[in-house]
């Protein structure tokens, strides 16, 4: 990598994004400051502790910190480029850009001239000039990069982060990236950034086309996802093996069919796309129509649960239900906008059931299920097998491969991941 001109990088936001960007730039030499409003994130990255669940960043961010690269602090500071990967979470059919504009606000003092600003958080198309205009009216006395005018004092790109939570410290690094510059000059210095450590192609355009290309690419996801949940369910109507029937249609050499599931979770597949509807509410049927299909598996998977459990009632003693995965996705921890909690949370709620959960990732039930009645976590999952009537399983783990055949016999199955099809 070559000797960059930015020397000093600011990061907002010390989040799933935000910790690991700080702390790879930081492992590069480079001096870091890390900022989030919350002083009990900010003191313990200070100590080199980690407060997000992601492999290898405690090692990352323990040395960065301990070789002075990286300090965290609740106030942006000056700095050559700041970096803002803030959330932007999505409510009532808006996306709500509070955080944003409160991350422009706090640096906006600090700007001087030859600065970069990027923002990664995800973000309606348009949010970038908008936060610029913003920014050259809390700084009338700099030139503020505006969309395609070139020369200014402060530059200003948007580039989405695209990495897999569970493989971030790798994909940060490997994955190309698309970094949208208000103007040439902008793209050029953000380029300058993330080549400090980015190995990937670092791929130009400008800032709208940069926003609309990372909900692209979720909404790509999720309506290829929302294909593979609908065939599950015409599938089991006509009584054929889905998990079967995607791998033999995947041997097309331009069919490439994903897994289907019990619905989809974390913050940014099930959200990113209405971000688009909310840009084009009258153009865009395919994409929330996908949204809804998706939202729709949970109450598929409880309505076979709740026809086991009817017909394992006997009268002598309550079904038990036992459900392995609480994550949204395979071998992960996040229990965020997952399906699968929804519908522990539900199965909990119906009161007709004992309920034993596997989640080999927590240590405690979250506080939705902690209180029910019933419910309790084990850290066993063969007992959540042997003790249940109606095994449900939900998420993919990698552990969950060692459950035998022979220990489903007798149960109802209930597999939404078809790793026993
Ligand atoms: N899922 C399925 N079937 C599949 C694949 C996934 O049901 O075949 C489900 C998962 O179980 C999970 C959900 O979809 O509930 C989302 O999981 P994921 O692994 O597809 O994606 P995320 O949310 O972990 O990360 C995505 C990635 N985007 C794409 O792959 C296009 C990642 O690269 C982005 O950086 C990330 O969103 C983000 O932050 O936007």
């Amino acid at each position: 990598m070559t000797e960059s001109r930015l020397k000093k990088v600011c990061v907002l936001g010390l989040g799933y994004i935000g910790l690991p960007t700080a702390s790879v730039i930081a492992s590069r030499g480079v001096e870091v400051v890390g900022v989030d409003v919350k002083p009990e994130v900010v003191a313990r990255i200070n100590k080199g502790e980690i407060h997000i669940v992601e492999p290898d960043l405690d090692a990352v961010t323990a040395h960065a910190v301990q070789q002075g690269h990286l300090r965290a602090s609740t106030a942006p500071e000056p700095a050559d480029a700041y970096m803002i990967a803030v959330p932007t979470p999505f409510h009532d059919g808006k996306a709500d850009l509070d955080y944003v504009w409160k991350a422009a606000r706090s640096i906006a003092p600090c700007l001087v001239a030859g600065n970069l600003v990027v923002l990664e958080s995800t973000s309606p198309p348009g949010t970038t000039d908008k936060m610029a205009a913003l920014l050259a009216e809390l700084r009338p006395d700099l030139k503020i990069a505006q969309p395609g005018v070139e020369g200014c004092d402060v530059h200003v790109a948007y580039c989405p982060e695209r990495v897999l939570p569970g493989r971030v410290l790798t994909e940060l690094v490997e994955n190309s990236r698309v970094v949208g510059g208000m103007t040439q000059a902008c793209a050029a210095l953000a380029e300058d950034l993330y080549r400090i450590f980015c190995s990937g192609e670092l791929l130009r355009t400008n800032a709208r086309t940069a926003e609309m290309c990372k909900l692209t690419e979720n909404a790509f996801r999720d309506v290829n996802i929302a294909f593979a949940n609908e065939l599950s369910i015409v599938c089991e109507k006509l009584d054929i093996n889905v998990w079967e029937l995607v791998k033999l249609a995947n041997h097309h050499p331009r069919v490439n069919i994903l897994q289907p599931g019990p619905g989809v979770g974390g913050h940014c597949i099930a959200v990113d796309p209405w971000f688009i509807v909310e840009a084009a509410p009258d153009d865009t049927r395919l994409i929330r129509t996908a949204r809804e299909v998706n939202d729709g598996k949970p109450k598929y998977v409880l309505d076979k649960i709740a026809a086991a459990v009817a017909d394992k009632a006997s009268g002598k003693r309550r079904p038990v239900v036992g459900l392995l995965g609480l994550a949204f996705k395979p071998d992960v921890d996040d229990l965020r906008e997952s399906p699968a909690l929804q519908i522990a949370e539900a199965v909990a709620a119906r009161g007709d059931c004992d309920v034993v959960v596997s989640e080999p990732h927590i240590e405690h039930l979250p506080a939705s299920l902690a209180n029910g009645a019933g419910v309790r976590l084990t850290a066993d999952m063969h007992e959540a097998v042997r003790e249940a009537d109606v095994v449900v399983m939900l998420v993919n783990h990698r552990l969950y491969q060692t459950i035998a055949r022979d220990e489903l016999a007798g149960k109802t199955v209930i597999d939404t991941r078809g790793i026993w099809s």
